[in-house]
């Protein structure tokens, strides 16, 4: 087999060892003998970055001296998970530790779950980042991801004995962090307020107050390509942080409050997914990252010069808005040209244009951000003027493009009336290069709906990169078993850093053999996830039923509800003796979701899951056949611990909603089976897996659009409440108490949206939804063909690897690609 060096020198166990001791005592001042894991932890994770930094500095160093064009990718949102494990594996060094922290009498999971995980993101978008800074890393691209470090990340989510979710400050800074270097010496003062003046024709801005922008530097090594680039992260900290008169007055408070209003900038994570809120301080957040960034690049790409040729700035990096959350960098790179270093605005909008490049992440109309002007106006005063002056050409190109008056008017970037609107993905859009949805359907409803004028202007602009995720933390790490399975199967581990070998599976889909042992290394995740799930959780879970998994952000778009009035009919008509429950597939079923808190719809679905849990799990007539659990706090580690075990994953988004989705890929590859709509790249996997290895159910985008027209959220879901049966019956238990003690008040939102309006027509789709269970617990009792059907996916997922995502980036947005491999970093021996 290949052994892979790190990316210098391989080092034995034993100085590994040895390395882990000094940093105890040197760095942490601990004797070997009086360690805690925690300890052990920082140790490790130190001696690991160390052997990093090399390859970190040659990196940077080629980037710059070199004529590979780097890539910026400007997100609010990293949601990287735990490094440890990660970082091992990539540097090469997994076996190094484990025989290490096994010699100073540690286990080595211990030592692995010892790490807090940082949750700065929401969910799949936060999540995407993380995959593509590993992918950009592993094929060697020069690359930048520029964000926040909050102090706060995603909340911590808790039930209380009502099954309600509450939200605790997840503060995962509270103990040292040996990831993250503070760079106090590359530090940017970002401003804000104030007012712009004239002097001699030109804008002078004089802001009110400012910020100094410190970077944090985390690591970013790629999988055995000797490459590692950096995740910059910024904190906000004051420049004056006591004011020593307030404090001698004995105003404590008053002492402190410039501290306070600069950190407050990155304090904490908005835990919104998809419905923004517009809030100053979520405004100051975006700019505070992005202009840090901008300036930090230009010092990195110029260094030492005062007035650099900016003409070449679109050739040293290329920066990617990862949906609209940066988009107030267009406006802020054409002040930095106009205003520092006095381009003209002709150049510096052929500048800017070429530099950006746009994500949407999507289709929600809600969820596209819209500033008001007069808050832009009163933190950025400059950047208004200067969105009005892009706004105004915009418009008068337009008039070149066609005479449809209201068009233009639907087009414009800043809207018309006494309270004027900036719609930041429309800045996005004209402000830079290409715009790009997430899934091939997805993109094809931004043309064709979402962004329909701008497509039919611009048709060049528009492309598709279909999302997708990192075979290192999603399979590697999360499902070793089956990892060494293929491994075995291929003769190589090469699939790893390349994905599509996955196909050379396809022939042992008819190795009866082969599929047996699939099918036992999901038994063995299966039991592993229901340890995991008593050690956590205090759960009990029979390993002898289907595991059925649902996890990602509670919104009624996903259906959740769907999902939880088909287990509540199973359960009446188990109960009635419909279903038999002596051969009845037993089941258990997985929810994994965070609500965002004011989002009151989405917290009753909580509650009303919770509830059916305690009902069903409890009730002895279903004989434990059918189970409903839901871990509080779905996480990243909780993925890594599930998706390996499941069987059957949902994907049941209403047709036209779900962008791409990112989960339903780690699934696939994974080994379960797909229950789902032909929504967001569920319809592409469906392709590629082959539709008889699908579960397909309910309806298309053009079905969907249709019942709209018919008036269908007027009214027309009672129909289809009073038509089927089960439904009605399932509506009714929710409403009549079984699931609340008797209280017929707890769930009366839900119930009365899904006889009144039921937008996302969970009650239209919930008969096929019911039929088509029954088709999987039909196969599911045939279980060669249950795991011939669950290896052809992981044989033909391979496409869904975020290496593949980049590749594409790489040649249809970027047009750039990795550094010249260099023969140092990268040793590879036999
Ligand atoms: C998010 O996670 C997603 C979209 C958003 O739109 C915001 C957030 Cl925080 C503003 C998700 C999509 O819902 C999902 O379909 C997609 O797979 C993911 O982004 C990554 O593209």
């Amino acid at each position: 087999m290949t052994q892979i060096t790190a990316p210098h020198e391989q080092i034995s166990a034993e100085a590994f060892a040895d390395e882990i001791r000094d940093y105890l005592l040197k760095g942490q001042g601990v004797k070997p003998a009086e360690a805690k894991v925690e300890d052990v932890y920082v140790a490790a994770a130190t001696a690991v970055r160390n052997h990093l930094l090399d390859a970190w500095a040659k990196t940077r160093e080629d980037m710059v001296s070199g004529n590979t064009k780097a890539v910026g990718y400007l997100s609010a949102e990293f949601l990287m998970g735990r490094q440890l494990r990660n970082a091992l594996l990539n540097a090469g060094l997994t076996e190094q530790f484990n025989k290490a922290v096994a010699e100073l009498g540690f286990d080595p999971h211990d030592v692995i779950t010892a790490e807090p995980e940082p949750g700065l993101g929401n969910g799949g978008l936060g999540r995407l980042a993380a995959c593509f800074i590993d992918s950009l890393a592993s094929i060697g691209v020069p690359a930048f991801g520029y964000g926040i470090q909050y102090q706060y990340g995603i909340f911590r989510q808790e039930f209380d004995d009502k099954g309600r979710q509450y939200e605790r400050a997840d503060y995962w800074l509270a103990n040292e962090n040996p990831w993250g270097h503070t760079d106090y010496n590359r530090d940017v003062r970002v401003n804000f307020g104030g007012h712009v003046e004239d002097n001699n024709g030109r804008r002078v801005w004089n802001p009110d107050w400012s910020v100094r922008a410190v970077p944090v530097d985390y690591l970013v090594p790629g999988y055995e390509s000797g490459r590692v680039n950096t995740l910059r992260l910024w904190t906000a900290k004051a420049y004056h942080e006591i004011d020593l008169r307030a404090f001698n007055r004995g105003e404590y408070y008053q002492a402190v409050e410039n501290q306070v209003k600069a950190e407050d900038i990155t304090k904490i994570l908005y835990p919104e997914d998809s419905t923004p809120q517009g809030k100053s301080l979520r405004l100051q957040q975006q700019y505070f990252f992005v202009a840090a960034s901008l300036h930090d690049a230009i010092r990195t790409f110029y260094p030492g010069q005062d007035k650099p040729d900016m003409a070449t700035f679109p050739n040293k990096i290329t920066f990617q808005l990862n949906d609209t959350h940066p988009v107030i960098g267009i406006p802020e790179l054409m002040r930095i040209l106009i205003d520092e270093y006095g381009y003209d605005w002709d150049t510096a909008w052929d500048i800017t244009t070429r530099t950006f490049n746009y994500t949407c992440h999507t289709l929600l109309p809600e969820a596209l951000e819209i500033w008001p002007a007069r808050l832009i106006r009163e933190l950025l005063p400059r950047h208004m003027e200067i969105i009005e002056q892009i706004n105004e050409r915009f418009v008068s190109l337009l008039q070149t493009l066609t005479d449809d008056s209201a068009k233009i008017d639907r087009m414009r970037i800043v809207t018309s009336g006494d309270d004027p609107q900036v719609r930041m993905a429309y800045l996005a859009t004209a402000g830079g290069t290409h715009v790009n949805g997430v899934a091939e359907l997805h993109s094809q409803l931004l043309k064709d709906v979402t962004l329909r004028d701008f497509s039919d202007l611009f048709p060049n602009k528009f492309t598709n990169v279909t999302n997708g995720v990192t075979p290192r933390r999603f399979v590697r790490l999360a499902n070793p078993r089956m990892s060494d399975l293929i491994t075995e199967g291929l003769g190589t581990d090469t699939w790893i850093s390349d994905l599509s070998k996955l196909e050379g599976l396809v022939p042992l889909a008819d190795d009866g053999e082969f599929v047996h042992r699939f099918a036992e290394v999901k038994r063995a995740n299966k039991r592993d996830f229901a340890g995991f799930a008593k050690e956590h959780y205090g759960f009990d879970v029979n390993p002898d039923t289907m595991f059925d998994s649902m996890i990602k952000r509670l919104h009624e778009y996903k259906r959740q509800s769907l999902k939880i009035l088909a287990v509540i009919a199973r359960y009446a008509s188990l109960k009635s003796g419909e279903t038999d429950v002596n051969t009845f597939t037993p089941r258990t079923v997985i929810f994994g979701a965070k609500a965002a808190p004011g989002y009151a719809m989405a917290k009753e679905t909580i509650q009303l899951i919770n509830n059916v849990s305690r009902v069903i799990n409890n009730d002895p007539d279903i004989q434990g056949k059918l189970n409903v659990l839901f871990p509080w706090n779905y996480n990243i580690e909780l993925s890594q611990n599930l998706i390996p075990a499941t069987e059957l994953d949902e994907q049941i988004s209403q047709a036209g909603k779900e962008a791409s989705g990112t989960g339903n890929m780690k699934f696939a590859i994974n080994g379960a089976l797909t229950v789902g709509t032909l929504d967001g790249a569920n319809v592409e996997i469906r392709e590629r897996v082959g539709y008889e290895n699908f579960f397909l159910f309910g309806m298309t985008v053009d079905e969907v659009e249709a019942l709209y027209a018919e008036g269908y959220d007027k009214g027309m879901s009672r129909q289809y409440y009073e038509n089927d049966p089960r439904l009605k019956r399932a509506i009714d238990m929710v409403a009549d108490g079984t699931f609340s003690e008797g209280d017929r008040s707890t769930y009366q939102n839900l119930v009365n949206d899904w006889l009144s309006k039921d937008y996302f027509m969970t009650l239209a789709d919930f008969g096929a939804y019911m039929d088509i269970q029954s088709e999987i617990e039909k196969t599911y009792a045939d279980e060669k063909k249950w795991f011939r059907m669950a290896l052809l996916n992981t044989a033909r997922t391979g496409y869904f690897s975020s290496d593949r995502s980049i590749e594409d980036y790489l040649e249809r947005v970027w047009m750039t690609g990795p550094l010249p491999e260099d023969p140092q970093l990268k040793a590879r021996e036999n």
